[in-house]
């Protein structure tokens, strides 16, 4: 069972795909996206095909979530597939660690591997997320200050982001706050 506390945050996170708002997450919301990232990237840019390739393969999983098949993943859909997916440490290391490799990958543009601020706010920028509360999440996730985010740290984010039951975590921040 997913608790309280991870409702909450698999709300929020169903809201930042939700990029249209109408309460459902559907192949468009997803064509929204891409467009975010090749506004923010450029049409040619390299960044650009690798992260609007990642997002079509995210949308293809996701659409697994569709139970009813009627082409619309809504919250409830959202939350029993990921009820069943956080249950199962293999489909949790496949469809969340494996796609945080990624995310980290395609955000890192000047390949240090290191999230930098800007890189971040990129991130948010794909979900129409502002800046000022991209930069407030960084902070959090910067604990030790040192203005960057290395890939163990996003990994470990985004294993409590998804897991943790525990309101103190980090990591809960990823998509920045979820409803009280
Ligand atoms: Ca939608
Ligand atoms: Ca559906
Ligand atoms: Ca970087």
């Amino acid at each position: 069972m997913l608790t309280d506390l991870q409702t909450k945050k698999l709300t929020r996170y169903f809201e930042v795909y939700d990029i249209d708002d109408d309460g459902s997450i559907e192949a468009s919301d997803f064509e929204r996206i891409v467009e975010n990232v090749r506004v923010l990237h450029g049409q040619d840019g390299n960044g650009q095909v690798a992260l609007s390739g990642a997002y079509r393969k995210l949308w293809t999983r996701i659409a697994g979530a569709d139970g009813d098949g009627d082409g619309a993943v809504d919250l409830d859909e959202w939350l029993a597939y990921w009820q069943v997916t956080l249950e199962s440490d293999e489909r949790f290391q496949e469809e969340v660690a494996g796609l945080t490799h990624r995310l980290f990958t395609v955000f890192d543009l000047d390949e240090d591997d290191m999230i930098g601020r800007s890189e971040f706010a990129d991130f948010f920028g794909v979900f129409g997320l502002s800046v000022d509360l991209a930069e407030s999440v960084f902070d959090a996730l910067d604990t030790n200050d040192d203005g960057s985010i290395t890939r163990d740290e996003l990994l470990q984010a985004s294993a409590e982001f998804f897991r943790s039951d525990d309101v103190e975590s980090v990591g809960n921040m990823l998509y920045g706050p979820y409803g009280a």
